[in-house]
């Protein structure tokens, strides 16, 4: 009689290893802590935060239409250019509010309240707020209006390379005159900034939705909106200002091609 054959390779489907008994949950009592020193981010935070108190806010929203930037973008992301492919919204917002301030300069100045001065800054350093895995990072991008679209672009992906690898001097922190503050990026529709000292105005971005709007025949379309909050001093900003600063910008992102108009 002949013996049935034997397996020769192992089991396909290992037996699975018994479970780990479970990590016993510490019970903690109603009123421990654990404390930990600030790290140098949150020290730099704290510090910024709690001077922008002493500043009043005013704050203003309003809603853009970026349909036009979004169809842009995407006529751009079919270039061959890996520059134009790449390139989003913000160096967009960051040229815009260059221009708006080009015609509202009061935004882009400080308050000496013991001289009783406005420093008006000359150039346009506009700051952009950075979520990095070290925390919130504000460099700014030097002479924006100077600068084109995509020299703005370039500058925005140093910025961001350096700050995601915790490697931003101090060159490109200090010196900021304006700031962007792209919340939108991870979620949310309104904000309200904090305005960053010495600087009088800051602009918190939202969320870009696709959202039921009017078109000028009174049908209903779909359009890409996205709101802003502003914030402002207004020891020295006033409503009327942020409002019209709050149009010209508006007016740039709505009308890419109008905005190139008034580009160097
Ligand atoms: N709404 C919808 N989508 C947005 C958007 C918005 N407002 N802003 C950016 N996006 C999209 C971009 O279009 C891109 O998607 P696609 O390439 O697929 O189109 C994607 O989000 C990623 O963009 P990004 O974040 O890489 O680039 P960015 O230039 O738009 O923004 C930066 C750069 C540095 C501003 C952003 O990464 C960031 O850090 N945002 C957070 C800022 C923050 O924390 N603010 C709070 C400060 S107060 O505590």
């Amino acid at each position: 009689r002949s013996t049935p054959p034997q397996p020769t390779s192992t089991p396909a489907t290992k037996p699975t290893p018994p479970m780990a008994p479970p990590t016993p949950r510490r019970v903690v009592g109603a009123d421990e802590k654990v404390t930990r020193p600030m790290d140098v981010i949150t020290k730099a935070m704290t510090k910024a935060m709690t001077q922008a108190l002493e500043v009043p806010h005013f704050g203003y929203k309003d809603e853009i239409d970026m349909s036009a930037l979004v169809n842009l973008r995407q006529e751009l992301k079919r270039s061959r250019d890996p520059l134009l492919q790449k390139l989003s919204f913000m160096p967009f917002m960051i040229k815009a509010a260059s221009l708006a301030l080009h015609d509202y300069p009061n935004l882009n100045a400080s308050v000496d309240v013991e001289n009783s001065t406005i420093i008006q800054n000359l150039s346009h350093n506009i700051a952009v707020a950075m979520d990095t895995p070290m925390g919130l990072i504000v460099p700014n991008i030097k002479k924006v209006q100077d600068l084109t679209l995509l020299e703005v672009a370039g500058e925005l992906l140093r910025l961001q390379e350096l700050a995601s690898a915790g490697k931003l001097g101090s060159e490109d922190l200090k010196g900021g005159t304006f700031t962007l503050s792209n919340i939108g990026s991870i979620g949310g529709t309104y904000a309200i900034p904090v305005i960053n000292p010495p600087q009088v105005a800051i602009g918190a971005i939202g969320k870009i939705q696709v959202l039921p709007r009017f078109n000028a025949q009174g049908e209903v379309i779909p359009a890409h909106i996205m709101c802003i909050s502003w914030s402002a001093d207004h020891r020295i900003v006033d409503g009327a200002a942020m409002a019209r600063f709050s149009n010209k910008w508006k007016a740039c992102l709505e009308n890419p091609s109008l905005m190139t108009l008034y580009m160097k």
